[in-house]
């Protein structure tokens, strides 16, 4: 007798796509089979596919802001938002000031996301400052299930030179994690910032021009070079285009362990958007910026070439109105004070559904690795995460996949006043999330409790 039946749907197991029942007891997944009779409780799913739950390895969620206080999207509506997209489990961040120590904020940190989560958790730990006593506590981290560092090329508060980057890597190499990189290079941004004000170049859409592809390439390519020269594996975030790409195609091929990842806004948004109309465009704000629709189908092509093997959304929000919103230096403010970042967490499996597989570009088994099985796998979830397979947690999406759905913010169950995605046409939508064996959403309403999340002890992952 099992606690729940998944009865008539198709499933998506690795490379194969097929009809079966799956049967799922203490919350995970205890039989996949032709048919599965004996349970407690059972869901249909005749029509739909059954995939395993979105695994969103990239998001920021309740961070401390730089003027004090919290992001809007709190623990309970990020994952609100998740379940509303199909995604069960996330992995965020920790992010030490400047001149701070790591454990205490990791702590505080656990704490926030053991009270309000609903989506299963992990954390990057940020190195902003890689100090002797910051480093020496990466242990203890690494103990309580930190699998990775986050490094950032940019950014005042957090940024690190090359010196300091080396120490992170050096810190990761000698307690086995891994690294991810936030590239851009920083003083290139600067010096184009600097000349673009004096021009009096302050619109949003000069945001694009001050952080060009070269930029990213530059600090993509230094960034491997580095990791190559330690020995130490590096993952690269939000790659936004295939000449970025190139680079981690070439260290791939000389045997260097770096993987990459994009984000829906690198396949949808582009430079353009930023250019609407007053400040409207800074909705579509975000770093790296999105490019053209010249650079999607690039994207498109190094996703095929498993250059690029995972999408995750970098689900940084900020309302457009608001005190702690992208207006909240005003709306005329200059694009260097606006806050970057935009939603995405609900967006992402029904955009990269929608753009992917129903416009024919990659088949199923390929979205479920992009969206799930990939990410798992370096963030050391895999295989408790990722996988519809006996023995991992019962974290499944059933899927529509022929439904159509006008993309509005209300879908998107997040926080904050606005979609990037407002009015986008998508085919493909989530009928129902499960998590750990229990019905989280369906038809649209969430349905679990705040604090009933689980923390996600993490291992170094894949290389
Ligand atoms: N870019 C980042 O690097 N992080 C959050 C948001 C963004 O746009
Ligand atoms: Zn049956
Ligand atoms: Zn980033
Ligand atoms: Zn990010």
């Amino acid at each position: 007798m099992y606690d729940l039946a998944i009865r008539g749907g198709t499933a998506v197991l690795g490379d194969a796509v097929v009809r079966c029942d799956i049967g799922v007891s203490g919350g995970r997944i205890a039989a996949i089979a032709e048919h599965i009779d004996e349970a407690r409780q059972v869901i249909r799913a005749d029509g739909l596919l059954v995939m395993p739950g979105g695994v969103d390895t990239h998001c920021h969620i309740e961070e401390p802001l730089p003027e004090g206080g919290f992001q809007e999207e709190s623990w309970e509506s990020a994952s609100r938002s998740a379940f509303a997209g199909g995604t069960t489990s996330v992995v965020c961040h920790t992010t030490q000031d400047k001149g701070g120590t790591l454990l205490e904020r990791h702590r505080s940190n656990r704490e926030r996301a053991a009270a309000g989560a609903m989506v299963d958790y992990g954390f990057h730990q940020i190195v902003a400052d890689p100090s002797d006593a910051a480093l020496a506590e990466i242990p203890a981290l690494a103990a309580d299930g930190i699998g990775s560092l986050k490094a950032f090329l940019t950014y005042d508060n957090v940024h690190l030179d090359d010196a300091a980057f080396l120490r992170v890597l050096q810190a990761a190499k000698r307690n086995g994690l891994m690294v991810h990189v936030h590239c851009e290079n920083y003083d290139a941004i600067n010096l184009a910032v600097s000349t673009l004000l004096a021009n009096g170049c302050t619109a949003p859409k000069f945001h694009a021009l001050s952080r060009p592809p070269v930029v990213e390439r530059e600090a993509t390519a230094r960034a491997i070079a580095l990791a190559e020269l330690v020995g130490q594996p590096i993952h690269i975030f939000h790659v936004s285009c295939a000449e970025v790409a190139e680079e981690i195609a070439r260290a791939q091929a000389r045997g260097v362990a770096v993987k990459g990842e994009t984000c829906p806004q690198y396949v949808t948004l582009t430079a353009d958007d930023m250019d609407r109309p007053g400040f409207e465009g800074a909705k579509f704000m975000c770093s790296p910026p999105p490019r053209t629709a010249a650079d999607h189908a690039g994207v498109w092509s190094m996703i095929r070439r498993g250059v690029l093997d995972m999408i995750t959304s970098d689900h940084c929000a900020f309302s457009f109105e608001g005190t702690r919103g992208k207006a909240k230096n005003g709306r005329d403010a200059a694009f260097d004070v606006i806050p970057n970042g935009v939603p995405g967490l609900a967006a992402r499996l029904p955009v990269v559904f929608s753009e992917g597989v129903s416009k024919g570009r990659i088949d199923l088994p390929t979205f479920v690795k992009l969206v799930a099985e990939n990410p798992a796998r370096i963030a050391g979830l895999y295989p408790r995460k990722g996988v519809i397979a006996v023995g991992s947690d019962a974290d499944l999406v059933l899927w529509d996949a022929e439904r159509p759905v006008t993309l509005t913010n209300a879908l998107m169950q997040h926080a904050v006043d606005y979609t990037p995605y407002e009015g986008l046409e998508v085919v493909g939508w989530p009928a129902a999330t499960i998590r750990r064996g229990e019905v989280v959403m369906q038809a649209d309403v969430v349905l679990a409790r705040p604090g009933t999340g689980q923390w996600l002890p993490r291992g170094p992952g894949a290389r």
